[in-house]
């Protein structure tokens, strides 16, 4: 409990003015050992080392931005040659373009996977061939983990527990009926955010009423909380498992003839720019932060991988957490 009052003390102690310098710092890479871009220099070899990256999709602010770091950073500048393909949210196309990034003989392959499991036989042939794997953003659910090197990516567990803990301090004792806007199903950020937040949540009595996935979209974030409004006339709150899916139950509770942050209040997981704007505007009441920009780290990891250096297994990218207040603060600095 110690280090999540710390992480929540430490919130809560970050005066608005303060988080300004935090907002501004979170343009950074994601985890402090970063060095940033130069970290991604090349090894000073002509040689370029060859990535096969595989991206979720482009469902989400937070997915634009983690595209731009990882285009901004894996450069030929920096030492690499990219090959970079979007999934749409489909496993089956990122298992087939994982397969000819390995028929293509890259030097590294990197993904996020969109969900948690099966992923076993096509890790088993990047280890066949040699290929050496790093996971960014989302992690897989696979008996050996040796199939992979690195993990580089926010603990969605405590984003969870962060913004439950948050409800609880403002909403326990209210009362409050919930809905819950789930991510995708099965991916990592769904099952975790939702394990956390329902963990800091349990005996108080703020009551979950319902739960679907918005599939992290803005457009069906907006259209599962119409539904939901149909449904219930007494939603007190709204945990969505990104800002894009709380921006769409915003556009819902205004067509419904309410006012979002005030009759209904909203919790969100990302703090994208769009996010942190509502948030700024009393349409969101509190954000936990997923920083997207995993680029720097995963140059850094990849050209370790191809010097045979020894890798961490897991890096913990750190998330801060803003109310209002902080938000008008940290907006003009915010990078993404
Ligand atoms: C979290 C990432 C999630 C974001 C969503 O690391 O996988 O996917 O929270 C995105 O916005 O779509």
């Amino acid at each position: 409990m110690a280090r999540k009052m710390w992480m929540r003390g430490t919130i809560a102690a970050v005066s608005a003015a303060a988080m300004l310098a935090l907002g501004a710092c979170s343009s950074e890479p994601a985890s402090e050992e970063s060095g940033g871009s130069e970290s991604a220099e090349g090894s000073g070899g002509d040689e370029l080392i060859s990535i096969g990256f595989s991206q979720v999709g482009a469902e989400s602010g937070w997915r634009a931005a983690n595209t731009q770091s990882i285009q901004d950073t894996l450069t030929e500048e920096n030492g690499f040659d990219l090959s970079f393909s979007d999934a749409q949210q489909k496993q089956e196309n990122q298992i087939q373009a994982l397969r000819s990034y390995i028929q293509q003989g890259v030097d590294v392959l990197a993904f996020s996977p969109v969900v948690e499991t099966g992923w076993d036989a096509v890790l088993e042939e990047a280890k066949s061939a040699g290929i050496p794997v790093i996971l960014t953003d989302r992690a897989v659910d696979s008996e050996d983990d040796t199939l992979y090197e690195s993990f580089i990516g926010s603990d969605f567990v405590l984003e969870g527990e962060m913004a439950g803990e948050w409800a609880v301090e403002q909403y326990d004792g209210e009362g409050y009926k919930m809905v819950e806007l789930q991510g995708t199903t099965g991916s990592a950020p769904a099952i975790d955010r939702k394990e956390g937040f329902g963990t800091a949540i349990s005996g108080s009595d703020i009551e979950v009423i319902d739960s679907q996935t918005g599939n992290f979209t803005r457009t069906e974030g907006k259209q599962v909380m119409e539904g939901f409004l149909q449904k219930y006339d007494d939603i007190d709150l709204v945990f969505a498992h990104n800002d894009d899916m709380g921006l769409g139950a915003i556009e819902a509770i205004e067509a419904a003839g309410m006012t979002p942050g005030e009759d209904i209040k909203i919790i969100t997981i990302d703090a994208v720019k769009d996010g942190m704007q509502a948030l700024a505007d009393g349409k969101i009441n509190y954000i936990v932060e997923c920083n997207p920009l995993l680029g720097p780290d995963l140059a850094e990891i990849a050209q370790k991988v191809v010097a045979g250096e020894e890798v961490e297994k897991r890096i913990v990218v750190e998330d801060l957490a803003f109310d209002q207040e902080a938000a008008v603060e940290a907006l003009p600095d915010r990078q993404y």
